[in-house]
C-alpha cells in the first residue's frame, strides 16, 4: 500500500520549507508541491471517510491533514514550470508547483478549510465552480470577498454537499489567469463508497495556450486563437497514456477551460455519460455514444467497460486540436510537384530537406525553433502518429494487475488481426485526360469516363 511517505517520495514532490518564515506559518497546513509532470498513482486516503482515490493524467492529489474533524489544504498560487512535452516546457501560472493545480479529493458531508497563499506578481481568488457553498466562500473578487493580494493568505470554509465532479480557478483577472494556466480539478466522493464504484478513475481538465514558436509564455490576450490544445497542460506525446485491465470498469472525467467545444472520442468502445455538471445522471437518461461534446466551462464523467484489449486512441475529434503549435500560412501542397517545391522552399529556408509526400512531411521537415514541439508528431509501433495536442491512447490489457497504472507499452496485437496491404496487381487506374482502359464488357461497374473525353 501506498504510504503518505513513499507517495511523497515515489513522486517527487517536496515539502517546501525556508521560503516563509516557519512562525508566519506555523498554524498554516504544510505546503507540499511538486516538480514533475509525470503522473502519480492514486493517493490512497490516510484518513477520514474511505473512497476509491482517482488518477489525475499527468497530475497528481493535493494531501491533507486533519484538524478538529476538517480537511485542510494548502494551495500556493505560484509562477511555475510545466514540460508541456518533451522538448517544450512553458513559463506559467499554477499551483504548489504545478499546472494544472493538483486535484482536491474529499468525500460528501467533508468539512474542507482550503488555505490559499498568493505569490504572484497580481491579485487572485479561487471560485470554486460547481459547488453549494456560502455565498462568500464562492470566490468572485470583488462580488463576495476582495481580491488576495500578492503575499496574502485567503481561507476558504465550507462543507462538501454534493458527491460529484468540480473545478476551482481564479475569479480575479480570469482571462490573463487561466490563459497562464491557473485552474485544477476537484471530486468529491459519494458518502456510500459501493455508489457507482468502478476500477479506475481517471480526471484531467482540457487548457489551451497560445504560444509563439520559440517562446515560452502564454500571450494572455488570445481570445479564441490558442495554437496549444493540451489534456493537463500536455500535449501528445506527452500524455500519459490511460491503461485498464480487460473487462474493468473505467470512469473518465473531463472538464473545459478553454475558450471552445471538445467532442471527446473514444475509439473501439461506447461509453455513457454518467455525470455532468449539475451531480450524476439517472441510469435512464443515458445513451451509448463513442463522442461527446464538453461545452465551455463544462465536466462530463464517461464510463464504460474495457471489452477490447488494444492501444485505443483517446482524443478531441477537432483535427486542428490533435495538432501542436501550428502555422495557419501552411499552404496545401496536395498535388504540387514536390521536386520543385523543394528547390523553391530551400531558396527561402536554408536547410529544409523534402522527402516527398503533402502538408505533413512539409512541414515536419521544417527546422523549428528552440522550444517548439512539431505539428504532427509522435511515433508508434507501426510509425509515424501524426498526432499532437488532445490526444492519448487507453491501453487495455489482459495481463495488467489491477491498481497498476504503469504504461504497459505498446499492444502486441495478435497474429493475423492488423490491416496489411494487399500484394496483387494495382487496380487499373483513372486520371484526368489520361489513358483509362475501357471496361472490359463483362466488368460488374462501368469505368467513368473523365468529362470531355469522348473516345467511344
Ligand atoms: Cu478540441
Amino acid at each position: 500500500m501506498l504510504t503518505r511517505r513513499t507517495f511523497f517520495k515515489g513522486a517527487g514532490i517536496a515539502v517546501a520549507a525556508g521560503t516563509v518564515a516557519k512562525s508566519a506559518l506555523a498554524a498554516l497546513p504544510e505546503i507540499v508541491s511538486t516538480h514533475s509532470a509525470a503522473m502519480q498513482p492514486p493517493l490512497i486516503p490516510p484518513n477520514g471517510r474511505p473512497y476509491r482515490a482517482v488518477a489525475t493524467l499527468n497530475g497528481w492529489t493535493l494531501p491533507w491533514r486533519m484538524r478538529g474533524g476538517v480537511k485542510e489544504f494548502h494551495l500556493v498560487a505560484e509562477p511555475v514550470i510545466r514540460e508541456i512535452a518533451p522538448g517544450m516546457t512553458a513559463h506559467l501560472w499554477g499551483y504548489n508547483g504545478q499546472s494544472p493545480g493538483p486535484t482536491i479529493e474529499v468525500v460528501e458531508g467533508d468539512r474542507v478549510r482550503i488555505f490559499v497563499t498568493n505569490r504572484l506578481p497580481e491579485h487572485t481568488s479561487v471560485h470554486w465552480h460547481g459547488q453549494r457553498l456560502p455565498n462568500g466562500m464562492d470566490g468572485v473578487a470583488g462580488l463576495n470577498q476582495p481580491s488576495i493580494k500578492p503575499g496574502q493568505t485567503y481561507v476558504y470554509e465550507f462543507a462538501a454537499q454534493r458527491a460529484g465532479t468540480f473545478m476551482y480557478h481564479p475569479h480575479a483577472d480570469e482571462t490573463t489567469q487561466m490563459a497562464m494556466g491557473m485552474m485544477g480539478f476537484w471530486v468529491t466522493h459519494s458518502r456510500d463508497p459501493k455508489f457507482m464504484p468502478v476500477d479506475r478513475d481517471y480526471v484531467f481538465l482540457l487548457n489551451a495556450y497560445d504560444i509563439s514558436p520559440g517562446s515560452y509564455t502564454p500571450k494572455v490576450s488570445t481570445m479564441l486563437d490558442f495554437n496549444l490544445w493540451t489534456f493537463n497542460s500536455r500535449a501528445f506525446p506527452g500524455t500519459a497514456p490511460m491503461v485498464a485491465r480487460l473487462g474493468e470498469r473505467v470512469r473518465i472525467r473531463v472538464g473545459n477551460l478553454t475558450m471552445t467545444n471538445h467532442p471527446i472520442h473514444l475509439h473501439g468502445h461506447e461509453f455513457v455519460v454518467v455525470g455532468t455538471d449539475g451531480g450524476w445522471t439517472s441510469p435512464g437518461s443515458r445513451w451509448p455514444e463513442v463522442t461527446t461534446d464538453i461545452a465551455v466551462g463544462q465536466m462530463r464523467a464517461i464510463e464504460f467497460t474495457a471489452a477490447a484489449p488494444g492501444d485505443w486512441a483517446f482524443h478531441c475529434h477537432k483535427t486542428h486540436h490533435t495538432m501542436n503549435a501550428m502555422s495557419h500560412s501552411v499552404p496545401n501542397t496536395i498535388g504540387v510537384e514536390q521536386d520543385d517545391l523543394a528547390g523553391q522552399i530551400t531558396s527561402l529556408v536554408p536547410g529544409y530537406m523534402s522527402t516527398g509526400g503533402a502538408m505533413g512531411n512539409m512541414q515536419m521537415n521544417m527546422p523549428l525553433p528552440a522550444n517548439t514541439l512539431p505539428m504532427m508528431t509522435g511515433s508508434g509501433p507501426h510509425g509515424d502518429m501524426e498526432m499532437g495536442g488532445m490526444f492519448t491512447v487507453m491501453k487495455i490489457r489482459a495481463n495488467l494487475a489491477h491498481g497498476d497504472y504503469r504504461d504497459p507499452g505498446w499492444y502486441q496485437a495478435p497474429a493475423g488481426s492488423v490491416a496489411y496491404a494487399w500484394e496483387g496487381e494495382p487496380p487499373p487506374a483513372e486520371r484526368g485526360g489520361g489513358t483509362a482502359p475501357a471496361a472490359p464488357e463483362s466488368a460488374p461497374f462501368k469505368v467513368r469516363k473523365p468529362s470531355g473525353s469522348m473516345q467511344h
